[in-house]
């Protein structure tokens, strides 16, 4: 799954973007696309791991990709720079909050409520562009051969149009589950989960656990699709340099709780509709990352394939309650390892053992 950050340009994506992943970009290293990986942080992993002190534990992760910036006049079905965010599953959409007249912003101020709009707007652009040149293709072909799946798309996009006419993103529009599938085939930007990364300056610490609302950037929370998460990239900069300890220290010091970056993460982690389950065990403790509403079957098949096709039951217990247990054994004498079938749906949090044959 693969998350892209977004923005306009200098507002901070290629920062996040090295302290997310690692990897450091050479100043002056040419504008381009590039991907890593970034491990998702859980509690509850390494609370697990400590109980069962494995040779390995590995996180569930997910991969950010840093693309060129989105610019004013950018809305179009075939700008270059948008296709780069077509193959995302979700969006991180950072916004600059920040000021310094060395580096101007390219709207000539400061305004990150200008900024999502903007940028909301060159997406709905893009995605109505795309929508009304297949609308016309297919009005063509419904006229010339009448095929009923033609007719039915057509429908569809003439209902993707008027929304996206409205000035509404698809992520907030009803789809039925079919209709869906047949939209992914066009990658549209509004129809991918988008979450609102406010860069804010680094003596802003007050304002790093607020709303977007109470930072004038609207009700996004309650909006289907979206979140929205308060960071300074500088703040996080610096404490991605210092050692745990330091980096608590100096997190206690500017009253911050939980750093923004792991707040930005796992809300991408969401957002792409992703739930983690555990495997436990002397040789490692892993967390796995599905999608919300999979079945034990396909939970085991993340696994391996061999273990969704010799599927016999799947023993299940909430992680919280393995850990007051202290073992496997000690949760099935207290009944609260559960035996499930194929078609149980798999729990965030769930720690899963497969039974299986072959
Ligand atoms: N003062 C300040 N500077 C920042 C902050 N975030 C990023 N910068 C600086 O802004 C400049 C641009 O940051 P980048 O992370 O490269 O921004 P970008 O969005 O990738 O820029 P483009 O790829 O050119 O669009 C760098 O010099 C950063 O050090 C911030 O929170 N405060
Ligand atoms: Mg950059």
């Amino acid at each position: 799954m693969e998350i892209a950050l977004c923005g306009l340009p200098r507002s901070g994506k290629t920062t996040l973007w090295t302290i997310l992943t690692g990897i450091e970009v050479p100043p002056g290293a040419k504008a381009e696309t590039r991907k890593g990986v970034t491990r998702v942080p859980d509690e509850r992993l390494l609370r697990l791991s400590e109980m069962y002190h494995p040779k390995k534990t590995t996180p569930a992760t997910v991969t950010y990709v840093d693309v060129r910036p989105v610019e004013r006049g950018q809305g179009r079905a075939d700008n270059p720079v948008l296709a780069e965010l077509r193959p995302a599953d979700a969006l991180v959409l950072v916004l600059r909050a920040w000021d310094d007249p060395a580096d101007p912003h390219p709207e000539g101020s400061v305004d990150p409520a200008r900024d999502l709009e903007l940028i909301e707007t060159e997406f709905l652009l893009a995605d109505l562009d795309v929508a009304q040149r297949r609308l016309e293709r297919l009005e063509a072909l419904v006229k010339k051969a009448g095929r009923a799946e033609d007719r039915k798309e057509k429908e569809l996009l003439a209902k993707v149009v008027g929304w996206l006419e409205s000035e509404r993103p698809l992520r907030e529009a009803e789809f039925s589950a079919e209709e869906r599938k047949l939209l992914r085939g066009y990658a549209f930007l509004t129809a991918k989960p988008l979450l609102v990364a406010l860069n804010l300056p680094e003596d802003r610490t007050a304002d790093l656990g607020r709303d977007a609302a109470e930072l004038g950037l609207g009700d996004l929370a309650s909006r289907p699709g979206h979140d929205f998460v308060a960071l300074s990239a500088k703040i996080e900069q610096e404490i991605a340099s210092l050692s745990p300890e330091d980096a608590a220290a100096f997190r206690a010091d500017l009253g911050i709780e939980e750093p923004a970056l792991d707040r930005l993460i796992r809300a991408s982690y969401r957002l792409l509709g992703l739930i983690s389950f555990f495997t436990v065990g002397e040789d490692e403790c892993r967390a796995w990352s599905i999608p919300a509403g999979s079945t034990a079957r396909e939970a085991a098949g993340a696994i391996h394939t061999d273990l969704a096709r010799g599927f016999i039951r799947a023993e299940v217990v909430p992680w919280d309650r393995l850990l007051e247990a202290g073992s496997m054994a000690a949760a099935r004498e207290k009944a609260w390892l559960r035996l499930e079938g194929k078609d149980y749906v798999v729990q965030d949090g769930d720690v899963v053992h497969v039974r299986h044959s072959g």
